[in-house]
């Protein structure tokens, strides 16, 4: 079988959407760093619907840790499937707006000077929680990180996104140009403003002048992305290969459902987003905490819970009707009286996400959701628990998240089975819990102590600590499945 690219795109068959443009007519617009498989389910659609009338706004991606992307669609002209899956099949569409992909490592000169070139009018970014290089907890550069080290000593050959964003923007200034916006496409809380401070704070450091016109110049719009992408697999491989009738190395399955919220703050213009389903509003917070706590809080309990109970699947664990109440549970009482979102249907909003997890034609895993917890837990569950501290209000089954994320850092599953942790911080992690062992109450008092997970107010807390070391108790003494089954029974 031949392999997907713009000489074999004639042969995909007809019932296949393909790009509608030209795309040697396509410019570059945008620079997207982290060319990862959620910006090509979701960023990247949006502009290849839009290109046709607005060819200026291409998109040259950057691969900033690994160039396995760039290494599987250079031989396919960076072209590649998108394929949207639910219970009624599969449907496969070819996407074109990626233009070029390049390597951060081995094609920094020419990522920089693309950067800082005139045409440039957006850089955009899904890097991931830990791809900013911050503390969590405060959402502040963490100016001890090693890649910021490394960056602030070497400026002109930055490594982290930060640095790479302030080189390019010193760039542009030095050449009397106009920054770019920098659109983070992340799902951190206050995306917009949170990577403001965090890369005024980077150019500050390097120099007080440069942070300065950072701060007044440069506009940092928040935006909300919702899209379920599971990573691709061989089976995907194959199945994609076999309804477009050419090899992809690197297809992507999603869902049908996508959703894109951007605050309007481009100052040296936009694509036209909302002709193209985006939505684009004046502040994206009560989107970005609505979408964090029910959505990703629910998936990182989910995850954590749904593992130690012996599912691989998101799924499969939500065919289990105790995991559901749970879910449905920590929604309705926990989470929507936290959310100040006048005119949304908040129960049906819980209810749309209960039926998308339930997606049985994506292979989203447990595992694949675990991961980088220490960087997603603040914004997912702590945030909410905190307010429900405010509030004088319960927050059991958020606490019972937390307390399997602590279960599941130890390392060792249910059976005594080893589990694969990632995390930047698991190194930290593993040396609490072999000081801890499987005392609950160590295990807590060690993790509650990585400030920039917990700040310093939950880690003092002593009814938080109460509501999660029994928790903690229960999971050690019984398991995931029997703590599910008694919390959903209270
Ligand atoms: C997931 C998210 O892997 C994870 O942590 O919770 O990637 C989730 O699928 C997306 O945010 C959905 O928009």
């Amino acid at each position: 079988m031949s392999r997907l690219s713009a000489k074999t795109l004639a042969q995909v068959p007809a019932t296949v959407r393909v790009p509608d443009y030209d795309r040697a007519t396509i410019t570059p617009g945008i620079v997207h760093l982290g060319i990862g498989a959620f910006h090509r389910a979701h960023m990247a659609v949006y502009l290849d619907d839009l290109l046709k009338d607005n060819p200026s706004w291409g998109i040259i991606g950057a691969s900033l840790r690994r160039p396995d992307t760039k290494e599987a669609l250079e031989p396919q002209d960076s072209l590649y499937t998108v394929a949207i899956r639910d219970a009624s099949g599969t449907r496969p569409r070819i996407i074109g707006s990626i233009l070029k992909i390049l390597d951060a490592n081995t094609e920094r000169a020419e990522l920089l000077a693309t950067m800082a070139s005139a045409p440039i009018r957006i850089v955009s970014l899904t890097v991931t929680e830990k791809g900013y290089c911050h503390d969590p907890a405060t959402g502040e550069l963490d100016a001890k990180h090693p890649d910021i080290v490394h960056d602030l000593a070497n400026p002109a050959a930055p490594k982290s996104a930060p640095g790479m964003l302030v080189e390019a923007l010193a760039r542009r200034k030095a050449a009397g140009l106009p920054p770019f916006a920098v659109m983070s496409c992340d799902n951190l809380p206050s995306n917009g403003e949170t990577v403001k401070r965090i890369v005024t704070k980077f150019a500050s450091l390097r120099d007080a002048a440069l942070g300065q016109w950072v701060a007044d110049q440069v506009a940092f719009p928040g935006t909300m992305v919702d899209r379920i992408v599971p990573a691709t697999t061989d089976a995907d491989r194959a199945t994609v290969a076999g309804l477009i009738g050419s090899d992809d190395a690197w297809p992507i399955t999603t869902e049908p459902f996508t959703q894109w919220v951007i605050e309007d703050h481009f100052p040296q213009g936009r694509p036209p987003f909302e002709q193209v389903g985006a939505q684009m509003v004046k502040s994206v917070e009560p989107f970005e905490l609505m979408k964090l706590r029910m959505l990703n809080g629910s998936h990182s309990t989910l995850a954590y819970l749904g593992y130690l109970a012996g599912y691989q699947h998101v799924s499969e664990a939500m065919g289990d009707d105790n995991i559901v109440k749970l879910i449905h549970g920590l929604m309705t009482q926990e989470v929507i009286p936290t959310l100040d979102m006048p005119g949304t249907d908040l129960p049906a909003y819980r209810d749309e996400l209960l039926q998308r997890f339930r997606n049985p034609a994506l292979k989203h895993r447990t595992w694949q959701i675990a991961m980088d917890g220490s960087q997603k837990l603040p914004q997912r569950l702590l945030g909410t628990i905190r307010a429900r501290l405010k509030a004088g209000a319960s927050f059991e089954r958020l606490a019972l998240g937390v307390a399997a994320w602590m279960r599941y850092v130890i390392g060792i599953d249910e059976k005594g089975e080893t589990i694969e942790v990632k995390d930047p911080l698991s190194m930290r992690m593993m040396a609490i819990s072999a000081g801890a062992g499987h005392d609950p109450e160590a295990l807590f008092d060690g993790l509650v102590a990585l400030t920039e997970v917990f700040g310093s107010d939950l880690s003092e807390n002593a009814e938080f600590r109460d509501v999660v070391v029994s928790h903690l108790e229960s999971l050690f003494d019984i398991g995931s499945a029997e703590t599910i089954a008694e919390v959903v029974a209270d």
